[in-house]
């Protein structure tokens, strides 16, 4: 039996690509961000989080697309795509399109609900992560932390991990964070997921 948050989420349909600030979705309805470094396991987690196999292209290449991308759910609710970031070789004026059209997305989008950030689980908190994180302090944006591919790690390496990264947000001024282990090759952390990004979008139960 799929739950009513399965049901929305799986609708998630491409609506339209937006590559400057001005071309963004109306700011209306509700809607959660997903963000992190090229290679973290974004698009695989999107894909398994709305179980579309192919919603969000999955790549072993990191493209280079800095776009937001926004996914309808139904009228009022979306998921968004945000560029990633990191890559080792960009020119300056790709970092500063990026830094650009993120600030231009988190200045003033009362729609957004939440960001999930997503960081593999074996290189956490990087420069462009902790923007990410300093972004959502700003602008008041409920954040929640997945740690991916937490397969590549046993279970108790993981949990370590988790702590870890925990106490570290703490040292740096991010208190009470919310943060799990996520698999999507594994399938493992998706209900807890669902969960966030229900209450989120408003999705009741039936
Ligand atoms: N072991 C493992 N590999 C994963 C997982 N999620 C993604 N990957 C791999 O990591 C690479 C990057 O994944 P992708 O979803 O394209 O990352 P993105 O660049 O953040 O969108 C691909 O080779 C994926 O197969 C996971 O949960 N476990
Ligand atoms: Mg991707």
């Amino acid at each position: 039996m799929l739950s009513t948050t399965q049901k929305v989420l799986r609708a998630a349909n491409f609506t339209m690509a937006a590559a400057e600030a001005k071309q963004l979705l109306k700011d209306q309805g509700l809607e959660v961000a997903f963000a992190g470094r090229s290679n973290a396991g974004k698009s695989s987690a999107i894909n398994a989080i709305t179980a579309r196999s192919s919603l969000a292209r999955t790549s072993k290449t990191p493209g280079r697309t800095q776009q937001i991308i926004f996914f309808e759910l139904d009228e009022t609710r979306r998921l968004v795509d945000l560029p990633g970031y990191g890559f080792a070789k960009v020119p300056n004026r790709i970092k500063k399109h990026w830094r650009t059209l993120m600030s231009g997305y988190f200045t003033d989008r009362s729609s957004l609900q939440g960001l999930i950030l997503l960081m593999d689980i074996r290189h956490p908190l990087r420069d462009e992560d902790i923007q990410m994180i300093d972004w959502c302090v700003d602008t008041q944006t409920p954040m929640h932390i997945l740690l991916t591919k937490s397969d590549k790690l046993s279970k108790g390496a993981g949990a370590n991990q988790l702590q870890k990264i925990n106490k570290e947000l703490n040292t740096l001024g991010y208190e009470g964070a919310s943060m799990q282990l996520f698999s999507a090759l594994k399938k493992t952390g998706i209900p807890e997921t669902l969960d966030i990004i229900s209450e989120w979008l408003d999705i009741s139960a039936e």
